[in-house]
């Protein structure tokens, strides 16, 4: 397996003498199975074993970020966009000094005035601080993706705010905000959810609060409507506010789209409008979407199959019809969660139980490939008015391979309805939101309005793997803009020891809102061949995925992992003509 490779060194230092670094060149044909390759080739660092050791850690990061964060989306200027609702909340945590038109707000006036209070935030992460964005009219319960440019879109909400297509195109200057569109959804759509499609700049809608259908945008032509999509009818409870909302979607890499709504699920060809395959139903009680409020990933792609086996897990929720019942507040949430392969013929949940009851529970897929279930409550159902007790204040992580949780340090901050959680490129889950009243509460309420923003350091950035840490990535393509399907393109690191056991992994970053991630997706590169010279930096060679069904394009997080110890992570575009 070993071989000599001389090949597109774009680094000074790899000039280093090449015989030295015989020992250390290295093909990694099968980036995952080098852990089955026999262990007799280096005497150095000793990889295995150690990435379950410790719990992790939680940081305060900020007492205000000025808006709950119902919605919360990473931008590729290593920033974060929360935004929340301008209506039932009114006021926020960020009075502004002047209105969008420049008028004056006086902090005097006792009527609560919308247009004088921030409802989003942009966060840097590097300077850890906030600055107030614009954003009028209703975006309560949207749904979003992320273009391939790294534009945010943002369609739909609640009351005059649910036809309504925003974008926010993140930059460096720190003047970008939220633009409205002209063109408007077709239908009114709240609690739907978004998809990014293979094809460029296309998203798909599907759902809504009485809304049993799906459109895209852009659209085709100025007569395209929504289409009907009979399963959202099927799957309806009899309540209305029990609806099947935020609906699970997944791109599969053959094409088509994974859709599940409260225990049943469907595979749907949304080119030629069918129904490709039903699932089966999973397996016990309950329902996992709004207001039930399950989670749900699909597990890494991965290069070993050609990214051809899609695996969707889905996590909590609480009893079917919970709102249309009298109070959810006493109702246990669901341990279970399901794991199915959603390609090939063969079809079976698989259900495992998660240590604790849970709901309202966000899942991030980490750099390593694992899942992080944190966020959310042990009873009750998502809405307003403490329709939720108990907060799961304890993280797990799910190891997929060995299919086992292990709990993480329990932080004191509840958080519940209207929180959420994303992955940032240092490896850190910035956590965020929760609120269950009527507007900004800070007294005399069980759960107030919670504004903090605290940081989730998985156990893998505990300075005890420093030595394993790669340092210094850097990507190179002979492209500029970006690396195009199918192609070759270089990461450079540093690793103290030999690049015995490294994998690389991409990350779409999602839109995040109501424990629901859109388009959050991650795939295992192939590496072609990884060179270290003797100073310590690694030459690795990888592939880009193949095609858009597997990773639509745009900006993805690409981290180097050694032995389970992810890097900072860097951003890489892929495109279809870079
Ligand atoms: C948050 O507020 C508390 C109490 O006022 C203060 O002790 C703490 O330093 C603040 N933390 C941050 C990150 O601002
Ligand atoms: C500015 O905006 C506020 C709130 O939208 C509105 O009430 C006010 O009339 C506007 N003033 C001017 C001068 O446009
Ligand atoms: C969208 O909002 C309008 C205006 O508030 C309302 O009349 C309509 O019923 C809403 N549609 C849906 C599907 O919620
Ligand atoms: C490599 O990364 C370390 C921190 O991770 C930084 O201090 C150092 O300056 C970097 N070196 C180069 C050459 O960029
Ligand atoms: C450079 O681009 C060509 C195609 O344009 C590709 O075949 C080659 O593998 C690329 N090399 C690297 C190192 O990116
Ligand atoms: C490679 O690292 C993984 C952790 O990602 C570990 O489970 C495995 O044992 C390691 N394999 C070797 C050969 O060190
Ligand atoms: C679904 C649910 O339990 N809704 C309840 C939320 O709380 C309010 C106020 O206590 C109740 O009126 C709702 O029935």
């Amino acid at each position: 397996m070993l071989f000599l490779a001389k090949r597109n060194i774009q680094v000074s230092m790899a000039k280093t003498l090449l015989i030295l670094a015989i020992a250390a060149i290295f093909l990694l044909a099968f980036g995952e199975s080098v852990s089955g390759l026999p262990n007799t080739t280096f005497s150095g660092a000793h990889t295995g074993s150690q990435r379950t050791v410790g719990k992790g850690k939680w940081k305060l990061l900020l007492n205000n970020t000025g808006v709950v964060a119902m919605h919360m989306v990473l931008t590729r200027h290593d920033t974060v966009v929360l935004f929340d609702s301008t209506g039932i909340p009114g006021r926020s945590g960020y009075r502004l000094k002047h209105r969008r038109n420049e008028t004056r707000c006086h902090s005097t006036s006792h009527s609560v005035d919308p247009s004088c209070f921030a409802h989003s935030i942009e966060y840097s992460i590097l300077r850890n601080k906030i600055r107030p964005l614009i954003l009028e009219g209703e975006t309560r319960h949207s749904s979003g993706s992320i273009l391939n440019s790294g534009t945010i879109i943002q369609v739909g909400g609640i009351n005059d705010g649910n036809q309504t297509i925003r974008v926010f195109k993140p930059c460096d200057h720190g003047h970008c905000d939220w633009r409205e569109r002209r063109k408007r959804l077709a239908n009114g759509r709240s609690y739907s959810s978004s998809l990014s499609l293979p094809d460029n700049d296309r998203i798909i809608i599907v759902g809504g609060s009485m809304e049993f259908s799906y459109e895209f945008t852009p659209k085709k032509s100025s007569k395209d409507k929504s289409i009907s999509l009979p399963f959202l009818d099927m799957t309806f409870n009899s309540h209305p506010h029990s609806s099947n909302l935020y609906p699970f979607l997944h791109l599969s890499s053959d094409g088509n789209i994974f859709i599940f709504s409260n225990r049943d699920s469907i595979l749907f060809d949304y080119i030629s409008h069918k129904v490709v395959k039903h699932f089966p139903r999973m397996p016990g009680e309950g329902s996992r979407t709004f207001p039930s409020s399950g989670s749900s990933v699909i597990l890494p792609l991965d290069h070993s199959d050609g990214f051809k086996k899609v695996e969707v897990m889905i996590c909590g929720g609480a009893a079917t019809d919970a709102m249309g019942i009298n109070t959810c507040r006493d109702l246990k949430g669901l341990r279970s969660c399901g794991r199915m392969v959603i390609t090939g013929t063969k079809h079976k949940w698989n259900m495992d139980n998660m240590p604790k009851p849970r709901l309202m529970n966000d899942m991030v897929l980490l750099p390593t490939g694992d899942v992080l279930i944190i966020n959310g409550a042990q009873r009750g159902c998502a809405g307003l008015h403490h329709n939720a007790t108990s907060p799961s204040l304890e993280p797990y992580l799910y190891h997929p391979r060995r299919g086992r949780f292990s709990v993480l340090r329990a932080t004191k901050i509840a958080r519940m309805y209207q929180s959420s959680a994303v992955l940032v490129p240092d490896g850190r889950v910035l956590v965020a939101g929760g609120n269950q009243n009527h507007g900004y509460i800070f007294k005399n309420v069980k759960y107030p309005t919670e504004l903090r923003l605290q940081a989730f350091q998985p156990p893998y950035l505990d300075a005890k793997f420093d030595h394993l840490r790669p340092q210094n990535v850097s990507i190179h393509s002979n492209r500029t803009k970006g690396v195009r399907y199918g192609q070759l393109f270089s990461v450079h690191f540093r690793l103290q020891g030999e690049p015995t056991n490294v994998t690389f992994t991409v990350y779409s970053p999602p839109f995040t809102t109501h424990s629901v991630s859109m388009n959050q997706r991650m795939l295992k590169l192939k590496c072609i061949e990884m060179v270290r010279s003797i100073d310590g930096v690694v030459n690795a060679i990888l592939q880009s995925p193949p095609k858009a069904v597997v990773a639509p394009a745009g900006y993805y997080m690409l981290s180097v992992v050694n032995g389970g110890i992810p890097s900072v992570s860097q951003w890489v575009r892929f495109m279809h003509n870079a």
